[in-house]
């Protein structure tokens, strides 16, 4: 038998496990001080994901915070440079984890990026939000921009880019909502909110009955203005830039403000922009 099959994670190890991550020692350290101590390298990193996860569960349990949930994510555990999305390299250009956001390089081609435009072009209306107290659909002053929803699968591009999507942040394609095209002219914001849908509004339990909590959002880049247009992330004064064919995924593992995924559309202040966004749900949306 293994060293690693005879190793028992124990309920002293665990509780060892949080008193030094509460003392403020880096999980670097720890894990260096539980190999020097004989154990195999393996087993001591499963222990001290494990029992950081749970602990952090308990803890947000106990402050009254709803559940987290599994997330998409894309494989960038080894800080690689290009990501296979199946028919494309996609390059990783930022990564930040809390909140957890990539910023992803050519998800797009120029010519894919021209095809949505035209084809959303003449389909666009005033952009509307969910309603949360009702469920139905509004008119949001916060949302300047004019928008329109493909059907997901709508056709051969669309399917294309739904396919390189789900594979890029490895969650099923029929999780995802319809992508959405939005056209923001000079002057227009998108200002800053949560994907999310707010647990205490009376219409959420109805907008859960499609699939769940929205839990990640990719926004991809189809026309850059020449100036303003950035999504920014006030919690952590993070801007990316909305350059063509680019795109940023973040995600959110419960429907709260802790997840520090604030994000807005900074106005856009001379050209046009125009951004394709793909919401991921918890389950199969229809
Ligand atoms: O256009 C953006 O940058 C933006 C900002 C915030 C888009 C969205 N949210 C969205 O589509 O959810
Ligand atoms: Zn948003």
């Amino acid at each position: 038998m293994s060293t690693a099959q005879t190793q028992q994670i124990t309920p002293e190890l665990r509780q060892w496990i949080v008193e030094q991550a509460q003392a403020g020692h880096s999980a670097e350290v720890v894990l260096k001080s539980m190999v020097a101590s004989g154990w195999n390298e393996d087993v001591a990193i499963e222990a001290m994901e494990g029992t950081l996860k749970g602990h952090l569960e308990q803890q947000a349990a106990q402050q009254g915070l709803p559940a987290a949930v599994p997330v998409p994510d894309p494989k960038i555990d080894e800080a690689p440079l290009y990501l296979d999305a199946g028919d494309r390299q996609v390059c990783v250009l930022q990564a930040m984890y809390q909140p957890r956001v990539v910023v992803f390089g050519g998800l797009l081609s120029d010519e894919e990026c021209a095809a949505l435009i035209e084809m959303a072009a003449p389909r666009l209306a005033r952009s509307l939000t969910v309603e949360t107290k009702s469920g139905g659909e509004e008119i949001n002053a916060d949302r300047t921009s004019n928008g329109m929803f493909f059907e997901r699968g709508e056709n051969e591009l669309i399917r294309r880019i739904e396919a390189r999507i789900a594979r890029l942040v490895n969650w099923p394609q029929e999780n995802g909502e319809g992508l959405q095209v939005l056209h923001y002219r000079p002057g227009t914001e998108y200002k800053p909110h949560y994907d999310y849908f707010d647990p205490k509004e009376p219409g959420t339990p109805t907008i859960l009955k499609r699939g769940g909590q929205r839990v990640g959002t990719l926004i991809m880049y189809l026309a850059e203005p020449e100036k303003g247009g950035a999504t920014s992330f006030p919690d952590v004064h993070l801007e990316v830039a909305p350059k063509r064919g680019n795109a940023v995924f973040f995600s959110y593992d419960r429907a709260h403000p802790s997840t520090r995924s604030l994000h807005g559309g900074t106005p856009v202040l001379a050209g046009e922009k125009w951004i394709a966004t793909k919401w991921l749900r918890e389950r199969k949306f229809e």
